[in-house]
């Protein structure tokens, strides 16, 4: 499992770019995001977290890789009205 803080994370557009990105560079990985605390797990199936960084970046965001971390288990509440993009 790899965990990423991307700050500039901020609506469910960012997620469906970062999901997109994800499954670009690896269709097999398991994606689970986190909108509220801004982090994104990945469970690769054939990358490496600098891969997985690359193609975060790649679309946009400054991914952080954060080692060790548990995201806590908190259900995203996209805000409406963002203007992101
Ligand atoms: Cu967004």
């Amino acid at each position: 499992m790899v965990t990423f803080e991307v700050n500039d994370m901020t609506c469910g557009h960012c997620v469906s770019a970062i999901t997109k990105a994800v499954a670009f560079v690896d269709p097999g990985a398991k994606v689970q995001i986190d909108l509220a605390s801004h982090r994104v797990q990945v469970e690769p199936s054939a990358s490496s977290a600098d891969v997985l960084s690359d193609a975060i970046r790649v679309a946009g965001y400054t991914p952080v890789e954060v080692a060790g971390a548990t995201a806590p288990a908190v259900k995203a509440t996209p805000r409406k009205g963002c203007c992101c993009g």
